[in-house]
């Protein structure tokens, strides 16, 4: 075991590609101090030159480059890299094959979201993580945050019956600006509103709905609009309906509206939106989640159950402010470090993301979205 001069266990990275997801998530992950590990990015796998691979490394500011490890093979890295972790952020229909593969290795693993393009996939994942006892985990690093983890272990406990949840993550990806050729309207890149940004906006209902109550809520409805006046039939305008005990969710998604797209992608995330993203109704309070819904920092509650309201009856407002330190992409990484350091191989987060990625099997049946079914063989 290696420790870093700040007396913090050394964790070592490997990345599969260099996405612009890897970008952020390696910028966030490698400046962070609140950490726990000494998180190092150590090997890198790219189809691309030498040069684009150094280029990566510099653009990216990341540390020690000259000792990161440049493979032009992801199989070979896979066989033959000296790290503890492999973090894969391709499109998402190549996960399942890079998955496996780094499984077959008894590699640990972190795959972005959607982990696959359906549950069937995933669930082949899981069970060979468990059998070759790797650490396998879905990198929904929303799950993680302060915010989510308060609203989930204090929060919820305390409003009562969730009875409603409105869940939205929509946000102007597709605007004049972007070609037609952008991988976000490729659907053999797995392109669509449901499966690039309902992810989240399901995570959110699944978070409400993780109740004892309304714990068995499935999709009732579903129903898309495409993106208009560009190729490729991709669902854009999609609002998918979950009931379940006593509870109802409305989850909605768009990569047209609302709002500008013409500023910069992050610039754009970071937007002052007029309504929140999510909002949980409980018999006791509701909670709002500002947008976006990806990064919570503040919880709105508002009290109305009787013991709360005051002598006037009128209900009383609750902010909770849990900040996040840089991106906040890498609280996810302690916790698969955690597991990876603990001898005790586990798969985390795999009920989870399995009821996010059946919610989204059943959405995409209900409301026609359909991809290659190449891209969906177990
Ligand atoms: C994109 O494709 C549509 C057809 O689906 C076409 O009408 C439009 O001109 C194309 N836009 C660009 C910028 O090529
Ligand atoms: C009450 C309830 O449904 N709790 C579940 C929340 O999610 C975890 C992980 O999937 C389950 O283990 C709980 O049973």
């Amino acid at each position: 075991m290696s420790a870093a001069a700040n007396g913090k266990r050394v964790c070592r990275w490997a990345a599969l590609s260099l996405s612009t997801i890897a970008s952020t998530f390696f910028q966030d992950l490698l400046s962070q101090e609140g950490a726990q590990y000494d998180h190092k990015l150590v090997a890198i796998s790219t189809t691309g030159s030498d040069e684009r691979a150094q280029k990566w490394l510099g653009d990216n500011k990341i540390p020690d480059a000259g000792s990161v490890v440049v493979y032009h093979s992801w199989e070979k890295m896979l066989k033959e890299g000296d790290f503890d972790i492999v973090y894969i952020s391709t499109p998402h229909p190549l996960h399942y094959e890079e998955t496996l593969a780094a499984i077959a290795r008894r590699r640990n693993a972190l795959v972005e979201k959607p982990a696959t393009m359906t549950a069937a996939q995933y669930r082949k994942c899981i069970a060979e993580a468990e059998k070759q006892k790797v650490v396998l985990m879905e990198a929904m690093w929303t799950r993680y945050l302060p915010a989510t983890r308060y609203l989930q272990e204090d929060l919820l406990p305390r409003i009562g019956d969730v009875r409603r949840v409105f869940s939205d993550f929509s946000f102007p990806i597709v605007g004049p600006e972007l070609p037609n050729d952008s991988r976000f309207l490729d659907k053999s890149a797995g392109a669509g509103s449901l499966l690039d940004q309902g992810v989240y906006a399901l995570t959110w209902a699944d978070v409400a709905l993780n109740t004892s109550k309304a714990s068995k809520a499935d999709v009732v409805h579903a129903h898309t609009h495409t993106v208009p006046q560009r190729p490729g039939d991709v669902d854009d305008i999609t609002t998918v309906i979950l009931a379940g005990g006593d509870a109802t969710a409305v989850v909605t998604m768009s990569m047209t509206l609302p709002g500008s797209s013409k500023p910069a992608f992050y610039q754009r995330l970071q937007a002052e939106k007029a309504a929140p993203s999510v909002r949980i109704e409980g018999s006791e309070a509701s909670v709002a989640i500002p947008f976006p819904c990806i990064r919570p920092e503040e919880l709105r509650v508002q009290w109305y159950g009787r013991d709360h309201v005051g002598e006037d009856g009128v209900e009383r407002e609750e902010v909770i402010r849990k900040p996040v330190s840089g991106w906040g992409i890498w609280y996810q990484a302690d916790v698969i470090a955690d597991a990876v350091f603990s001898g005790k191989p586990q798969t985390i987060g795999a009920d989870e993301s399995l009821r996010v990625l059946e919610w989204m099997d059943k959405a995409r049946k209900l409301a026609g979205i359909t991809y290659d079914a190449k891209l969906e063989q177990v």
